[in-house]
């Protein structure tokens, strides 16, 4: 298999966060947030944090990111943490990036190759394998434009143009293409698979609800708490990375089958959300999401709205909602469901963990798949009346 750059990771490695705050309106306490995230996403890739710097810049610096005084001040407290890697928590340019480690002289990685870098430890299925090299190998082919510092720095030149560096990044530009090229075949069968799949299932009449939610919100428990299955829940970001089914049991006239698939977070990269795709595609064609929030967390409001974006970006914008306010035992709130000026049930207060309200959860996913299949008989009924018999 083709070796993506990570060996520069040392994965015991002791590191700093570099959070910066841009622009003057910023609220301290979405700043604040934004670093606890940054710090958790560093601790689920297995870093040791040895601290924090903030920083506040108008706009980023083309060159740095951070003013050359920033960037001292940084020098010195990595060094006084005794810290060999430096994660920003912004999105660096390749330029900025080199330039960082020029001066800085550690490894710097941005939130991007973070999120990558966990991604790749935690992929488990075949698909999710793929679906990840895809997205680090196209991370790559970005920077690789402009020099590829790391493997330039490990074949000893250091972005010096023309020479035997040139023609090796040539030659690896070729490879990771005709890489990309056979992962994209492999994915489209696996994808074609999963769609056969699916319409199994849809001609077996069964309700297909998932489960989405910004990572960490407790979708794994929920579905192990609704299914009593023994999916993997535990308190890291991206625990998940594979859409698992099963029938769930809410009531005897309504078939369910609930998925459980990858989490969402603020600056999910690009290529990632490409690249899962196809895992994402069992949202998309749900009858239902079921949207997992962490009701216990200051962020709620801006990690629901990530996760809106995200479902628009995937192209779910469309498919019915039911949100699951979870974990209530940790603000004393008790169980209950919210209904819209209609009479729909659109919100539901449930703990997964101690299983208080996953009894008004059941009941309002029953209804929910009642009313939709009163709606799709409502609708066959007009597309083809009994009288006029079925079209030639
Ligand atoms: N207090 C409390 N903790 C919960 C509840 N539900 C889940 N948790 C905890 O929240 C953490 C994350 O739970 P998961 O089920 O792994 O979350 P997830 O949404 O599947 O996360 P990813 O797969 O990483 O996206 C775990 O430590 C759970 O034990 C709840 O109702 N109450
Ligand atoms: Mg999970």
């Amino acid at each position: 298999m083709f070796q993506v750059d990570s060996g520069r990771v040392n994965r015991s490695s002791r590191a700093l966060v570099v959070s910066v705050t841009l622009g003057r309106g910023a609220a301290a306490h979405a700043a604040q947030d934004a670093l606890d995230e940054m710090i958790e996403l560093a601790r689920s890739a297995g870093y040791e944090i040895r601290g924090s710097f903030s920083a506040r810049r108008e706009r980023p610096d083309p060159a740095h990111y951070l003013g050359g005084g920033k960037v001292e001040e940084l020098a010195a407290q990595l060094k006084m943490a005794d810290a060999g890697v430096a994660l920003f928590d912004v999105a660096l340019s390749p330029a900025q990036q080199r330039n960082l480690e020029r001066e800085l002289e550690v490894p710097v990685l941005d939130r991007t190759a973070l999120i990558l870098d966990i991604f790749a430890q935690r992929a488990k299925s075949r698909e999710g394998k793929l679906q990840v090299e895809l997205a680090q190998l196209e991370h790559l082919s970005t920077r690789l434009v402009r020099g590829w510092t790391h493997l330039e720095r490990q074949r000893g030149g250091l972005g010096k143009t023309g020479g035997p560096g040139e023609k090796q990044i040539e030659l690896d530009r070729r490879m990771i293409a005709s890489r990309v090229k056979l992962l994209r075949e492999r994915l489209k069968t696996l994808h074609k698979q999963r769609r056969t799949q699916r319409r199994a299932r849809a001609r077996r009449d069964v309700f297909s609800v998932s489960l989405v939610g910004y990572t960490n919100a407790g979708k794994s428990t929920l579905f192990n708490a609704l299914t009593r299955a023994g999916a993997f829940a535990a308190d890291q970001l991206f625990a998940t990375l594979d859409t698992t089914s099963r029938r769930c049991h809410v009531a005897d006239d309504v078939g369910v089958v609930l998925s459980d698939t990858v989490g969402f977070i603020r600056g999910l990269p690009h290529q990632l959300v490409e690249a899962f795709k196809s895992t994402l595609e069992e949202s998309v064609e749900a009858d239902l999401l079921l949207h997992v929030v962490d009701v216990s967390t200051p962020a709620r409001a801006a990690q629901m709205a990530e996760v809106e974006r995200v479902l628009e970006e995937i192209g779910a914008a469309q498919v019915p909602r039911l949100v699951v306010y979870n974990k209530i035992d940790r603000i004393d709130r008790a169980p209950s469901v919210e209904r819209d000026p209609c009479g729909s049930i659109h919100a539901v207060f449930v703990s997964a963990m101690s299983g208080q309200g996953l009894d008004l959860l059941r009941e309002a996913i029953a209804e929910r798949a009642r009313q939709t299949r009163a709606a799709a008989a409502a609708l066959s009924e007009i597309e083809s009346p009994a009288s006029f018999g079925a079209p030639a």
